[in-house]
């Protein structure tokens, strides 16, 4: 057998490996390892503190569905900020949308961003040419808690709550992503596994609930995350996730290979053990 495992760890208790047939990128940057490899079976793979984050392959299941719920259904889309994302899959699907005006991307580390550059440019796909990208090296938490700007859609791709990624697992911040958005806005965030996560998917759904008032969580699965089911979460105070602007979902669904207005109906749909949970 050729090349190594790269293995993720979860708890001591589980994990997720893959076959590394060449690594193409490793270093410690002011805030985490940032590791590039590149592997048979899902191309090249980023992994942050040895959290697997994104791979060719399978990053259109993550990236589709964390943004266009929101950007096609949230009642004006002019003015979106990306939290994270530094390999740039998720503003690539936010300038997907021809409505966008501008679309902020605020992460913490540049160094991610130069090496994604470099060693995964199919995830930014052109994203870091593209005039409407406001491409910013900030913390994020502390950008949301000051600035004076506004958002119509605010969008969070973190990694799991440890490192550089933890802040953005409160309700202060939360508060704070609500006062960026007007009370019209939409804000989505991936929200892990209810099954690898259990604690932190709920309070997720229960700080969100408190805060915007009104928040759901939406389903699907991605490959490299395992866990079976994968979340994110849709939040407003008065915007409704099933009401959906067809006019927008043509705008892109021709370059979508997961997301659809079908998949949008459907993936609202909660498992009965979490909609009981909710409930109480
Ligand atoms: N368990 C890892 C979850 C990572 C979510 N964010 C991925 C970043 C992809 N842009």
């Amino acid at each position: 057998m050729q090349g190594h495992w790269f293995t993720e760890v979860f708890e001591d208790c589980y994990s997720l490996g893959l076959r590394a047939k060449t690594f193409l990128h490793s270093e410690r940057s002011e805030f985490q390892q940032i590791d590039l490899f590149d592997t048979p079976m899902l191309g090249r793979v980023l992994a942050l503190d040895g959290i697997l984050q994104t791979s060719e392959a399978d990053e259109k299941y993550y990236h589709e569905m964390l943004v266009h719920p929101a950007l096609c259904t949230a009642p004006c889309i002019d003015n979106v900020l990306v939290i994270g994302g530094g390999d740039g899959g998720t503003a690539r699907e936010v300038l997907r949308h021809p409505g966008v005006k501008r679309c902020v991307m605020v992460e913490i580390d540049e160094r991610v961003v130069r090496a994604c550059q470099e060693h995964l440019p199919a995830l930014g796909d052109g994203v870091w040419d593209d005039p409407r990208l406001d491409l910013r090296f900030a913390d994020a938490v502390n950008m949301v808690g000051t600035t004076d700007e506004r958002f119509d859609v605010v969008i969070l791709d973190g990694s799991d709550p440890v490192g550089p990624s933890e802040g953005l697992f409160g309700r202060t911040f939360y508060e704070n992503v609500k006062r960026v958005l007007g009370p019209d806005g939409v804000f989505a965030l991936q929200s892990e596994s209810p099954t690898v996560y259990e604690d932190v998917f709920f309070d997720i759904q229960r700080m969100t609930q408190e805060v915007f008032g009104r928040s759901q969580p939406y389903f699907g699965s991605v490959l490299l995350y395992g866990a079976g089911i994968w979340t994110w979460t849709y939040a407003s105070q008065t915007a409704d996730p099933l009401a959906l602007n067809l006019e927008r979902v043509a705008a892109i669904e021709d370059r979508c290979e997961i997301y659809n207005a079908q998949i949008h109906a459907a993936c609202f749909a909660q498992p009965s053990f979490i909609r009981r949970r909710l409930a109480r």
